[in-house]
Formats: C-alpha cells, structure tokens, sequence
C-alpha cells in the first residue's frame, strides 16, 4: 500500500530528449494558473547533496570506470536525500510534485539497461523510498533515435556537454524503452503519451490527464 498524502506526486519518465523538462514546465504552469502549489524537481538531484551526487553520475570522464552497482547506490542515496528533504514535505503541506524521473528510471537504466539484478533493485527501492509511490507516471514515448535527435538539437543550441549517459550504445536505449514498457505493462499509475505527437497534441493529452487527477 503506498502512503497518501495532501499533494499529488507525478513523476515523468522516458528516454532521452523526449519532451520531458519542456511538458513538466508545462505542467506547472498550468496548475500554478489554477491556484495549486506546485514543486518542479528532478532526479537524480534536487537538494544541494543529491546534486553533487547526480554531478558524478552524469560527469562523462572519471579516472576509472564507475561500477554498475556503485551508480544503482548512489541514484537511491541522492533519492533518498531529495525524498526526505524535498518529495514528502511538499506533499505533506499539500503542494504537487512533479518529478523529471524517478525510480521507473532506475528499474529501465540500472535493471534492463545495465542488467543488474532486479529484486536487488526492489530491495533497494522499498529500504529507500519506503511506501512512497507516485500517484501517476508519465511515459513520454518515443523511438530512441527520435529523443536522441531532438537533444542533439537542443545541445546544439545550449552548448550543453555530452553525460555518461549519451556515450552508451543504442541497444542499451533500446533494453531502457523496453524496461520502461514493461514497468507500464505492470502498473496502472502509468499514462503513455505518444511524444512523436506534436507539443499541442502531447499537451492538449497531459492537460485531460491532470484534470482527471484533480478530479475536475
Ligand atoms: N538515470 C538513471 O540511469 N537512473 C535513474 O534512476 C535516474 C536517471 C533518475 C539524467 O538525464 C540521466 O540519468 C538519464 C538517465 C539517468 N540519462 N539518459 N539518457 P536527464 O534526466 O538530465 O536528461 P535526459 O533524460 O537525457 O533528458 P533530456 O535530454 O533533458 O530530455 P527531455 O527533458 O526528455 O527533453 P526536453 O529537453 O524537454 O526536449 C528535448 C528537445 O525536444 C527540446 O528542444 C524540445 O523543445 C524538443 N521537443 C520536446 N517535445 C517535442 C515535440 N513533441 N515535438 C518536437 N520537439 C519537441
């Protein structure tokens, strides 16, 4: 059973480059219009300490390589962190969180991705997270070439810097998508918005989604 509380928890989750920072600042914009408190965050990070915890895990170059099991520690450490810190007050008082990724992430990178075993990953999840569990979970869905256009255009622009991440091969995209259809599969918290759609389509979906949770 997963803990109620005043707030609602959304996360949002999907591969690279697939729109999710665009709609969740959508998102936000939308419910703070309607008086709603709301909390944009994101993981791994949002406290000081899980920050400097996401900065190892995305910073490309290391002098050695980082083991599969030391990043599934540190993504529940700063997970950890940000829910004792940041996810469950805001709840708490009422305000709605709405995540850019959460633990279906680690299950898709960490379990399908990289292969580590699964009912360790879970083991890990409930030591950490407890009964803490979002209240609905976007899956912003695309082909993984398609993500991997759109943030190279958008890094273009930025001049932000290539992740750990982004060096891995395609067929690891490849097993994470399917981890995260799986997750979907097995859960109904999840909503899956096609995200070849165009940005009104995909919001003109996630804005009847967010009214169905208010319970307009
Ligand atoms: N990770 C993990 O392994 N395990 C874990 O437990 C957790 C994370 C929590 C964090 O990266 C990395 O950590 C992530 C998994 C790992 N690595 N990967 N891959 P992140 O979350 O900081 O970054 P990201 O996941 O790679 O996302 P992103 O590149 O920031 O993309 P996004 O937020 O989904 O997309 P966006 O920035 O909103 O949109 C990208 C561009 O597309 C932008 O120019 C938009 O204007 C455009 N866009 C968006 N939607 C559309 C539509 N519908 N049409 C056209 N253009 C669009």
């Amino acid at each position: 059973m997963s803990r109620k509380f005043a707030g609602k928890f959304i996360t949002f989750e999907g591969g690279e480059g697939v729109g999710k920072s665009t709609n969740i600042q959508w998102c936000a914009d939308q419910l703070n219009e309607q008086g709603i408190e709301v909390v944009v965050t994101r993981e791994p990070g949002g406290t000081p300490i899980a920050e400097l915890i996401r900065n190892k895990l995305l910073k490309a170059h290391h002098p050695e390589p980082m083991t599969p099991m030391a990043e599934l520690l540190l993504m529940f450490a700063a997970r950890n962190q940000h829910l004792e810190q940041v996810i469950i007050p805001a709840l708490e008082r009422g305000a709605w969180v709405l995540c850019d990724r959460f633990t279906d992430s680690t299950i898709a990178y960490q379990g399908f991705g990289r292969g580590l075993d699964l009912s360790a990953i879970e083991q890990l999840k409930s030591l950490a997270q407890g009964d803490v569990e979002p209240d609905c979970t976007f899956l912003l869905d695309a082909p993984v070439e398609v993500g991997m256009a759109r943030a190279r255009g958008r890094s273009e622009t930025t001049g932000e810097a290539t992740d750990r991440f982004e060096t891995e091969a395609l067929a690891f995209f490849e097993r994470v998508k399917d981890g995260f259809h799986s997750l979907a599969a097995m859960h109904s918290r999840f909503v899956i918005v096609d995200a070849t759609q165009t940005l009104d389509d995909v919001q003109t979906e996630l804005s009847v989604r967010l009214s169905m949770l208010k319970g307009d």
